[in-house]
This record gives structure tokens, C-alpha cells and sequence, in this order.
């Protein structure tokens, strides 16, 4: 109850930010992206998480204005790092709610964020998960169509871990799959863990789609994962989400 109450407060007090988690392109090591996540700075609690306090925000609705809150954050980011070169394609991710998707004017909202920006759609990736579309397939198939017509880059979160049949992949604009990092983890340890993830990538590959693979933690797991050329990928072994200002010295630095 009292981080409900401080919660409805964090927003004006200006106690939420965003760190940036590195996106890695697995073959060259290069940094292709990064995922915002969002953090609270709590005045007497200290650094919140998400896990902790994103499902308050969904119960109370307190996401709609700090999903926008995000969204914009994100993008003036991206805006401000853009004055200096950025690798080719670099692409910012944000992680959207089910809740959100039930605000009928979000894809106005996304479109209004881009345009006052001045970021280019097409460097921004909306990340979902399938417990999301499966919230209401109806009104989420078509908001997630409008701004991939927009050419916002949508990723599916979480692969794995649903339970929406295959079928809708094919019917979803996807433009990435993101392998959940409890597969991941698994993958030198457990054949069953390896092949499941093998078939994604197989799957993603031969959707056409991008492939993400999460919480690449060690050495062993990159290696299995660069056999499988899967594409890119995110994790500890590479890099914890981390302020924008340590994001920034990735860039290529003029010499
Ligand atoms: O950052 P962490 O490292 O703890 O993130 C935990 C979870 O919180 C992830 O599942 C992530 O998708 C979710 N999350 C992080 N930032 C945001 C955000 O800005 N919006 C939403 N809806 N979820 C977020
Ligand atoms: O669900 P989503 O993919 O948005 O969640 C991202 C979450 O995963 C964040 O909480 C982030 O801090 C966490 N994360 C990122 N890389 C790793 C990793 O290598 N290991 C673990 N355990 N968590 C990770
Ligand atoms: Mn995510
Ligand atoms: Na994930």
C-alpha cells in the first residue's frame, strides 16, 4: 500500500529512469541496440524494481502515464545520442504493457512521441509479450499492424514462455523473436534446453524474423548460440542495463 501510494507520486517527483541494457550482434561482438528498463529511484527505499513495482503500476493504471512516460524518455535519448554517430541500425527497445494496449489512442501516442522527437520509426522497437496479445488478440493484432505500418520494429518478448499456439507468429507483424533468457541459461547444461532453442532460432529463420537471445550469461552459452547463428544477443556476459551515460561511451568515439 505505501508503494502504491509513493508510486502514484514517483512520476512528478521525477524518481523514475530508465537504464539501457547493450543489444550485441553475436558474430562481431558489435553493439546494435539496447533495451530501456525502467528503475525507480525511491527516496527511502533506494533502486526499485520493476518486478517489483510494474505490477502496481498495471493494477492501478498508473502504467498509461509512465508507459508514455517511457516511451518519451526513450526517445529524446535516442534523440540526444543521435548527435554523435551511432552504429548502423542501432535500434532503442521499450517494453510495453497489455494495459497499454488497451488505450485506445497508443498508436497516436507512439506517432505523436516520434514526430516530436524527431526520431525515425523505424529506431524504435516496441518489445511485447504473447501473454499480452493474448489479452485481447482482436485489438492488439490490429494496434500492433498500425504501427508497424508506421515502421515502429515490434519483437516478441519472452519467446518461450507462452502459451499462444505458433500459428499466430505468422499472423503477428513480428519483426524480431526474443528467446527467454530461462532457455537460455539452460542451453550448456541441458540437451532439452539446446534444442529448444536451436528450434527457435530455426523457427525465427525460417519465419523470416530477427532472433534475440536473452540473459547470455557465459562464454559457453555465447559459443553455442553463435553455432546456431543466431543473430544477436543480450546478457551479463556482455553488459548489466546500465545508465545512458555509459551507453554513450560504446559508440564508435571520434578520434
Ligand atoms: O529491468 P529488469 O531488469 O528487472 O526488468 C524486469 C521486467 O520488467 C522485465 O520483464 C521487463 O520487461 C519489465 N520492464 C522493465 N522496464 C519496463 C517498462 O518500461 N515498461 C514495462 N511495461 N515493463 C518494463
Ligand atoms: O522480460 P524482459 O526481457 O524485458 O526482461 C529483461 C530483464 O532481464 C531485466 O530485468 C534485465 O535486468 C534482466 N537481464 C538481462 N540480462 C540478464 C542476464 O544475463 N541474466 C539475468 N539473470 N538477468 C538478465
Ligand atoms: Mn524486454
Ligand atoms: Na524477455
Amino acid at each position: 500500500l505505501r508503494l502504491e501510494t509513493d508510486l502514484g507520486m514517483a512520476l512528478e517527483r521525477q524518481e523514475l529512469l530508465l537504464y539501457y541494457q547493450p543489444r550485441i550482434q553475436l558474430e562481431t561482438g558489435q553493439l546494435v541496440g539496447a533495451e530501456a528498463l525502467l528503475r525507480w529511484q525511491h527516496p527511502t527505499l533506494g533502486m526499485v524494481l520493476p518486478a517489483e513495482f510494474i505490477p502496481i503500476a498495471e493494477e492501478t493504471g498508473l502504467i498509461l502515464p509512465i508507459g508514455e512516460w517511457v516511451l518519451r524518455t526513450a526517445c529524446n535519448q535516442l534523440k540526444q545520442w543521435q548527435s554523435q554517430p551511432l552504429p548502423e541500425g542501432f535500434k532503442l527497445s521499450v517494453n510495453l504493457s497489455a494495459r497499454q494496449f488497451q488505450q485506445p489512442d497508443l498508436v497516436e501516442v507512439v506517432q505523436q512521441i516520434l514526430a516530436e522527437t524527431a526520431v525515425k520509426a523505424a529506431a524504435l522497437e516496441l518489445e511485447v509479450t504473447e501473454s499480452l496479445i493474448m489479452a485481447d488478440v482482436k485489438v492488439t493484432t490490429e494496434m500492433l499492424s498500425q504501427l508497424h505500418q508506421q515502421g515502429v520494429a515490434l519483437a516478441l518478448d519472452d519467446f518461450g514462455t507462452g502459451y499462444s499456439s505458433l500459428g499466430y507468429l505468422r499472423q503477428f507483424p513480428f519483426d524480431t523473436l526474443k528467446i527467454d533468457r530461462s532457455f537460455v541459461q539452460d542451453v550448456t547444461e541441458s540437451s532439452e534446453a539446446a534444442a529448444v532453442v536451436k528450434a527457435i532460432v530455426t523457427l525465427a529463420k525460417s519465419l523470416g524474423l530477427g532472433i534475440v537471445a536473452e540473459g547470455i550469461e557465459t562464454r559457453s552459452q555465447l559459443t553455442y548460440l553463435q553455432s546456431l547463428q543466431c543473430d544477436e544477443g543480450q546478457g551479463y556476459h556482455f553488459a548489466r542495463p546500465e545508465p545512458a551515460a555509459a551507453i554513450a561511451l560504446r559508440f564508435p568515439q571520434p578520434t
